[in-house]
């Protein structure tokens, strides 16, 4: 096991900031030990969700993912920690909030809406290379 400091970048998207859930993932985050090191609140376009889901743009869930993600503010952040990437993969839970484990954010806080996209409250990055790469779209100066 290796232990490296990394950055993450965390989203609280529009469920959750909708929902007055930011203060409670940040607390989460900040409660297990990682530093915000650069936070903001906007409402994303189409371009920057365009890049940042660019793996998805072929998925027949993109669409809705999308009007999702512009359906009110975001909160973007910096997290800054050793192994902080798998760490907040862990906090979040998995990408279900029916099945995500009880104790995760999305276990804890998110559930299944009956919409065509999955609202699950929290994006992390899920790779140091993603990470950099989003921290650059969502923080670019
Ligand atoms: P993000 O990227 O938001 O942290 O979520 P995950 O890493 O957990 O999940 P993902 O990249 O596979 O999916 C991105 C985003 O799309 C939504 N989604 C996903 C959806 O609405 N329907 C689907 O079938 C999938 C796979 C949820 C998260």
């Amino acid at each position: 096991m290796t232990s490296s400091l990394e950055r993450s970048l965390v989203l609280i998207k529009p469920d959750g900031v909708a929902r007055n859930l930011t203060g409670e993932v940040l607390r989460r985050i900040e409660a297990k030990g990682y530093v915000i090191s650069e936070l903001k609140m906007l409402t994303a376009g189409d371009d920057l969700l365009g890049e940042h889901y660019a793996e998805h743009r072929e998925r027949p869930f993109f669409p809705g993912l999308v009007e999702f993600m512009k359906r009110g503010p975001v909160v973007a952040a910096v997290i800054t920690g050793h192994r902080v990437i798998e760490g907040i993969r862990t906090l979040a839970g998995t990408t279900d909030p029916t099945t995500a484990a009880p104790g995760s954010i999305r276990g804890d806080l998110a559930f299944e809406t009956g919409g065509p996209v999955i609202e699950n409250i929290i994006h992390a990055s899920d790779s140091v290379e993603s990470a950099e790469r989003e921290i650059a779209l969502w923080f670019a100066a």
